[in-house]
């Protein structure tokens, strides 16, 4: 099955070859998970447009997913955990290796630019929890109440069944309720991969990771490796559905790793899922896991366990594609 390209309305417009796609002059270029990368590309192409860096592409861009109310699963208005806790994960990468992240953030909108101050101002690559919340406000961010009145029903009517069952491409059976982002389903967290001007790679991941966790439960989004890696010598990748699975095969550097050997991007994005039907094949037909890549010469592709994976691409000639990604089931 080819890979099918649509517009941002959804309409099948073309259709993309096995080896996912190429931008026409390749660069400036930025890729991003889901329909509502779409969205969060164009603010993206803004920076990378005007000849801005890769790194303020990809925080530009991942912001406008973390600010949408609408979106229940990245940033302000996520739904929360078991207890009632909207906690957030994030993490950024740039064309040096520099890296920032934090885990299981609370009352901070923007997740993704705390990780970049993490990076750029401390000398270290991961805060969590409390002191990720410490450091945040110490540099002026402000404090806020992430809950939603939508998050807190979701949240209530979960109580009443208490029952964590992450269903396909819909993170938890409670969402398949309401309309999502795209009007679609298949939702989640939000990796975004640029390539400036010069030729430089940065990746951003954001998410408040699966709905109705456990209390201190952290996903792949935040671990540099896991949910996002960026080589500037190779490629970049980012990882979106269960982290557990994405952890236990360090999923990102995994496909940029396959990139360095050779593959294409969506071969390494292939390579990467198989591997985790070979871990745990009972598991990999329950869940959804799908991986986004592009490598230096701004080709990118993607491949996910189930169908519905959905990415969005933003480059010189277009910039609203939506790309239905291939998968194995
Ligand atoms: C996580 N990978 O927390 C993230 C969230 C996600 O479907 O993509 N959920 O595991």
């Amino acid at each position: 099955m080819g890979a099918s390209v649509l517009s941002a309305s959804g309409l099948l417009v073309a259709c993309a070859n096995r080896s996912g796609g190429t931008a026409m002059d390749n660069k400036p270029i930025v890729v991003s998970t889901w329909d509502f990368g779409v969205v969060a590309n164009q603010a993206a192409w803004k920076v990378l447009n005007a000849n801005g860096r890769a790194l303020d592409a990809v925080e530009a861009g991942v912001r406008v997913a973390e600010a949408d109310l609408t979106n229940m699963t990245v940033g302000k208005g996520g739904y929360p955990d078991r207890d009632g806790h909207v906690t957030l994960d994030a993490c950024i990468m740039d064309e040096a290796g520099n890296c920032g992240s934090v885990a299981a953030i609370q009352h901070i909108a923007h997740p993704i630019s705390v990780a970049r101050m993490v990076m750029e101002k401390t000398p270290h690559v991961m805060l969590v929890g409390e002191g990720a919340l410490q450091f945040a406000l110490e540099n002026g961010f402000e404090k806020e109440e992430l809950l939603t009145p939508e998050g807190e029903k979701a949240w209530k009517e979960w109580l009443k069944e208490k029952k964590y069952e992450p269903v396909i491409n819909i993170e938890n059976k409670s969402f398949a309720t309401a309309k999502l982002p795209g009007n679609q389903y298949n939702h989640d967290t939000i990796g975004m991969l640029a390539m400036d001007m010069n030729g430089n790679l940065s990746g951003a991941c954001t998410t408040s990771g699966m709905a109705f966790k456990m209390y201190g439960r952290v996903g792949d989004s935040p671990i540099i490796g896991a949910g996002l890696y960026v080589d500037n010598e190779i490629g970049a990748a980012t990882a979106t559905g269960v982290g557990e699975e994405v952890i236990r095969t360090v999923g990102s550097f995994l496909v940029v790793e396959l990139m360095r050997q050779g593959l294409s991007p969506q071969d390494a994005c292939r390579e990467a899922v198989e591997r985790i039907i070979k871990k745990k094949p009972d598991t990999a037909k329950e869940i959804q896991v799908g991986f986004l890549a592009m490598n230096k010469q701004g080709e990118y592709g993607a491949f996910s366990l189930q169908q519905g994976f959905s990415y969005a691409v933003c480059g010189k000639d277009k910039q609203d594609l939506l790309v239905k990604g291939e998968s194995v089931y």
